[in-house]
C-alpha cells in the first residue's frame, strides 16, 4: 500500500471507530414505575381535592411540579389484578384474559417488562403482584404472597420465602433502593416496577404515624348520605358502604381481647411483635373507650367510622409520600433523574366515602379514575398538566416507545410520550372502554360495562339491563341518572352507538347485551 493511500485508509477507519458522544448515542432511559394499590387521586394533595390542605402529600407532589399531572387517567377494569394485566400487556382484560382477581394471570403472554428485558434493559418487580403465576419477565423479583402484610410481611422471591421485619411501605422502598444500587454498574438502563401495598384494606398505619391524624377533623364528601334515587339495582345493592359493610373490628380496629385472637389477630396483631404491639395499643386503646362511651347510632356512625376510616387511610399514604421522598432523593444524590421517567399511579381510585363507600369496581369517577404523574427532567416540561383521556392501557407502549422498541400489534392503548412532552397529537382518543367483571364476589357490585368521553358516560349493567348516563360537567359527583331524561336523548343514542362501537373496536364479546 502506497504511504498516501494508507493514510487515508487510516483515517476513515479511526472515523468510523470514533466512539459517540453523548448526544450522539440514543440513550434508553430507565423507568421507575411506582404503584400503589387503592391509591385514590383524592387522597393525592397535588389534585387539590377537598382533603389536600389536612393531608398533603409533598414527595408525590414533587413529581407533578417537576413534571405532568395526568387529570383524567382511567383504568380498564377497577380491581386490583385486572388491572395490573392491563398495565403488563397493554390489552383489555378479554384480551389477556385476566377478568377477575380469581384468575390467574397467562405469564407466557407478550408483556412490555418481557420486551424490555430482551432489549438491554434490568427488570425488577418488587412489591404487590396479586397475578397468582410466577413472575415472568423479570431479572429479579421479590413480592408479597396475595395481598401482603402491613406488619413484618412475609416476601418470596424466586428462591425463597422469608419475614421480613418491619413495616411493608419501608420494605418495599429498601428493597428497591437495595436493587438500584446493585444495578448500577450494571451498564443497563433499569426498569424497576416497585409496587406498594398501600393504602389497601385494612389501612394499617405505621409506628411511627399511629398519632399522625388523631387531632383532625377531615372534611365530609358531599354525597357520604347518597340515597341513589335516580340509579339502579347496582349502586343499591352493592356492598361496600361505610353504614353497612365497613366493620368496626376489622376495619376500623375497634379490637376486644377476644378478636384481638381470632383472624383479625393472625392477619394484623397477630403479626406484630411486642413492641409494635404496644405501640399500636397504646394509640388505639383511648379510640377504642371513647368510642365505647359515646354509644353512637345512625347517621352519627357513618360520621365516625368516615372519620376513622380517613385518619387510617390517609396516614398509610403518609408512609407512601415519606417513601417516594426517599426514592427521589436516592434518584438525585445518584446522578440518576435526568436519565430516568418516573411514574407514580395506582391499580384504580378507590371511595374515600363518596355515594357513602369505600372500595371500587364501579365506573363512577372516583374508582374508574386513577392518578397520575410523570417526571423526567428535562424531557417533561415541568408542572404541566394533562385533561385528554389517558388509561392504564397506556403504559406498555409508552415505555416501549421510550426504549425504541417496537409495540406489538396485539397491544390496544398509545403511546402517551406526546402528551407527556406538552404536545398531544391531534387525533387523540375521545372515548374509553371500561368493562367490570367480578359479580357475584365481595362487595357485590353487578357487573357492568361503559364508555365515556371527557363530558358524558354511558353504564350498562347488561346483567340486569339497566342503565345509567351522566354529564360530568353538569353533574361531576354523578348523583343524577339522566338515561331516560328527554332532554339528553341524542347524547343517549350517540353514546350507545359509541359503545357498540368501541366495543368492534376492541373485538369485545359480551354474552348477553341488549342493543
Ligand atoms: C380483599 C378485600 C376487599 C377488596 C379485595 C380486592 N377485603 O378481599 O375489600 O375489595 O381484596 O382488592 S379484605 O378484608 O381482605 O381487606 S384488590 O385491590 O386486591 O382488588
Ligand atoms: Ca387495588
Amino acid at each position: 500500500m502506497k504511504p498516501f493511500i494508507f493514510f487515508l485508509f487510516f483515517v476513515l477507519a479511526s472515523c468510523s471507530e470514533k466512539p459517540k458522544t453523548e448526544e450522539e448515542t440514543p440513550k434508553q432511559p430507565n423507568i421507575l414505575f411506582i404503584f400503589t394499590d387503592d391509591h385514590a387521586f383524592q387522597a393525592i394533595s397535588a389534585y387539590k381535592s377537598r382533603l389536600a390542605e389536612l393531608a398533603p402529600t409533598p414527595n408525590i407532589d414533587r413529581i407533578a411540579t417537576n413534571g405532568i399531572l395526568f387529570n383524567k387517567a382511567y383504568v380498564t377494569n377497577s380491581i386490583c389484578a385486572p388491572s395490573r394485566a392491563s398495565v403488563l400487556t397493554g390489552t383489555h382484560s378479554h384480551v389477556n384474559g385476566h377478568r377477575t382477581n380469581a384468575d390467574t394471570f397467562d405469564g407466557s403472554q407478550i408483556t412490555f417488562p418481557k420486551l424490555l428485558r430482551e432489549n438491554g434493559y434490568n427488570t425488577a418487580l418488587i412489591g404487590k403482584w396479586h397475578l397468582k403465576s410466577v413472575p415472568t419477565g423479570f431479572d429479579h423479583w421479590e413480592i408479597l404472597p396475595r395481598q401482603g402484610h402491613y406488619y413484618n410481611p412475609d416476601v418470596i422471591s424466586a428462591t425463597d420465602t422469608t419475614v421480613a421485619e418491619g413495616y411493608v411501605t419501608d420494605i418495599i422502598t429498601d428493597k428497591s433502593l437495595n436493587w438500584l444500587s446493585e444495578n448500577q454498574d450494571s451498564g443497563k438502563p433499569f426498569m424497576l416496577m416497585l409496587q406498594h401495598k398501600a393504602p389497601h384494606r385494612k389501612w394499617e398505619k405505621s409506628p411511627e404515624h399511629l398519632a399522625l391524624y388523631e387531632d383532625l377533623t377531615f372534611p365530609e364528601p358531599d354525597n357520604l348520605f347518597d340515597d341513589y334515587a335516580t340509579r339502579g339495582t347496582a349502586a343499591k345493592t352493592q356492598d361496600m358502604s361505610l353504614n353497612k359493610t365497613m366493620d368496626l373490628a376489622s376495619d376500623l380496629k375497634i379490637w376486644t381481647d377476644e378478636n384481638k385472637k381470632g383472624p383479625v389477630f393472625n392477619r394484623t396483631y397477630g403479626r406484630m411483635n411486642d413492641s409494635q404491639r404496644a405501640n399500636w395499643d397504646a394509640t388505639y386503646d383511648p379510640i377504642i373507650a371513647d368510642f365505647q362511651a359515646k354509644n353512637l347510632k345512625g347517621d352519627d356512625l357513618v360520621r365516625w367510622k368516615y372519620q376513622r376510616y380517613m385518619k387510617d387511610y390517609l396516614a398509610t399514604i403518609r408512609s407512601v409520600d415519606d417513601n417516594v421522598g426517599r426514592v427521589l432523593d436516592y434518584l438525585e444524590e445518584n446522578g440518576l433523574s435526568e436519565n430516568t421517567l418516573v411514574v407514580y399511579t395506582s391499580d384504580q381510585g378507590f371511595y374515600l366515602g363518596e355515594h357513602g363507600w369505600f372500595d371500587k369496581r364501579f365506573m363512577y369517577e372516583e374508582s374508574f379514575r386513577t392518578p397520575l404523574l410523570m417526571q423526567w427532567p428535562g424531557k417533561i416540561p415541568k408542572g404541566i398538566t394533562n385533561d385528554k383521556l389517558v388509561s392504564n392501557l397506556d403504559f406498555a407502549q409508552t415505555f416501549l416507545e421510550l426504549a425504541e422498541v417496537p409495540a406489538p400489534d396485539r397491544m390496544q392503548g398509545r403511546s402517551l410520550a406526546p402528551l407527556m412532552m406538552g404536545n398531544t397529537p391531534e387525533d387523540w382518543r375521545d372515548y374509553l372502554y371500561y368493562h367490570y367483571y367480578e359479580f357475584p364476589a365481595v362487595h357485590s357490585v353487578r357487573k357492568h360495562e361503559g364508555v365515556t368521553s371527557e363530558r358524558y358516560k354511558l353504564m350498562h349493567f347488561y346483567e340486569l339491563d339497566e342503565w345509567e348516563l351522566y354529564d360530568l360537567v353538569e353533574d361531576p359527583m354523578e348523583m343524577k341518572n339522566i338515561y331516560t331524561e328527554p332532554a339528553y336523548d341524542s347524547i343517549k343514542i350517540a353514546m350507545t352507538d359509541r359503545l357498540k362501537r368501541i366495543k368492534t373496536q376492541y373485538g369485545v364479546i359480551v354474552p348477553k347485551s341488549n342493543y
